[in-house]
């Protein structure tokens, strides 16, 4: 194919999804040159490979006059707004797109984009699982990262067509769209976020909301019933709403009715599963698979479809993930809550008794207010580094000596049947683990080493 033949595309940015567009720029007959700040080996390996199929590739730094003589310069998302690159081109009247908005040119079946502050990620997930469950074929990717899906651009070299794309967009990949319209749109619910990357939050939001930028009549969107500020965003946007939430009102298509997750659409209502039967913890993903559950049903997915994927839904590795069930006690890993805000949110979203194990890298944060009014906490095991503050700043906590195997031999010590032993550190991992996926695997393996 060569529908680029005779383009010069720049891309900038070396890492996941400056490598999937240049592949795919590549692969449709452009003339292409990447460039990235940094010259590390691994950044080296993947421009080996682009210098091989031909393109030119640049460490170290930005050829400007290069960019700014481009046809079209692509972005990587991981790269930040206010980056002197991007400065330095929009000084000279020099515009780009992002690389999902370069690979949604490519497509060719219709599209899914999640976006949203929390659940993005499992929400998209799901929707793909559920879609592949009900019988349709379905490729997933964008922010996603991981390892779980690729970037966007390598979905549009698969060979075979999917009957769906569904992508996971956050605000950095919708900053500069342009041509981008999903069939079907999902905002699973907006809070503040990333001011570390923005002013404030309108420029945030109103990064959200480049997500409807091509919005028409004949558009779909798949909303929380009860966020105010998907709502305002919303409100002068065309297309068709379709509502998700915990509780059954009559605008709600997607709700929990007496333990039941429930669809109603066209005045029809059609149970999908109970709650326990949900393989995910936590209420807000409960809040997820209502949305993904409308998601694929108005994407074709068959009702059965969707009651099986719903059934085999796998949990993300490391956030609110079940990892054993021993002696009734269900051992949780949720090593990905490197943050106090995080070990909240897990505590308020479980039902169960927890005894909650807490510590690693001390990152300063106040841990004063690390259990929520009103969680069930049977006890806070504190451990490493951060343990001994953490012990003193927030009452009723333990403090144990010997990193987190220690804290674990406490907390079985202490757990009984119907309680919820749970990983949720609200502390980077560094102190005694190269990262939190380490830390979630080293408790796993505890876990199943106690059965
Ligand atoms: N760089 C330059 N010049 C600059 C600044 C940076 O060349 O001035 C280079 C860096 O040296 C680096 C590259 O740009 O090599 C950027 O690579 P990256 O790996 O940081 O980022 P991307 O390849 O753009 O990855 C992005 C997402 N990352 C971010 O948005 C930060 C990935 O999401 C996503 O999987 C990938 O696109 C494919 O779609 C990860 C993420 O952390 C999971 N996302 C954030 C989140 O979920 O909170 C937004």
């Amino acid at each position: 194919m060569s529908e680029l033949s005779g383009v010069s595309v720049a891309i900038i940015g070396l890492g996941v999804s400056g490598m999937a567009a240049a592949r795919l720029a590549l692969n449709r007959g452009g003339d292409v040159y990447v460039s990235d700040l940094r010259t590390e080996p691994a950044l080296a390996a993947g421009g080996a490979e682009l210098r091989t199929a031909g393109a030119r590739i640049e460490l170290g730094g930005h050829d400007l006059e290069r960019l700014a003589g481009a046809d079209l310069v692509v972005v990587s998302p991981g790269i930040p707004p206010g980056a002197p690159v991007l400065r330095a081109l929009s000084d000279r009247g020099v515009g780009w797109i992002s690389e999902p908005e370069f690979a949604v040119r490519f497509f060719s079946a219709p599209l899914i984009a999640v976006t949203g502050t929390n659940g993005k990620t499992t929400t998209t997930l799901l929707v793909a699982h559920l879609l592949q469950a009900g019988g349709l074929r379905a490729a997933v990717g964008g922010n996603v990262g991981g390892g779980l899906a690729p970037a966007a651009s390598e979905l549009a070299l698969r060979r075979e067509s999917p009957d769906w794309y569904v992508l996971e967009m956050s605000s950095f990949q919708l900053a500069d769209v342009d041509t981008f319209r999903p069939d079907i749109g999902v905002v699973t619910n907006l809070s503040p976020d990333h001011l570390d990357r923005y002013p404030d939050l309108d420029a945030y939001y109103s990064d959200k909301a480049r997500i409807l930028n091509r919005a028409d009549a004949g558009s779909v969107w798949v909303l929380p019933a009860d966020d105010a500020a998907v709502t305002s965003l919303m409100a002068e946007t065309p297309g068709t709403r379709f509502f998700f939430g915990e509780l059954e009102h009559p605008g709600t298509h997607a709700f929990v009715a007496e333990s039941v997750l429930t669809l109603r659409t066209d005045g029809r209502s059609d149970d999908l599963v109970t709650t326990d039967e949900l393989p995910l913890l936590g209420r807000h993903n409960l809040a997820n698979a209502l949305a993904a559950s409308i998601t694929a049903r108005l994407a074709g997915a068959n009702l059965e479809g969707l009651r099986s994927g719903l059934r085999t839904a796998l949990p993300l590795p490391h956030r609110l993930e079940p990892v054993a069930d021993l002696d009734g006690v269900l051992w949780v890993n949720d090593s990905k809550a490197t943050n106090v805000a995080a070990t909240r949110s897990a505590l308020q979203s479980l039902d169960r008794p927890v005894v909650l194990l807490v510590g690693g890298k001390d990152k300063g944060e106040d841990f004063s207010r690390l259990v929520p009014d009103g969680a069930d906490v049977r006890a806070v095991i504190a451990y490493g580094d951060a343990g001994a503050r953490i012990t003193s700043e927030s009452s009723g906590s333990e403090m144990v000596a010997g990193g987190l195997e220690g804290a674990v031999r406490r907390a079985v010590a202490v757990a009984r049947a119907g309680d919820v032993l749970l990983l949720s550190p609200a502390c980077s991992s560094f102190d005694e683990f190269q990262d939190y996926g380490e830390r979630g695997r080293v408790f796993t393996a505890l876990a199943r080493a106690s059965a």
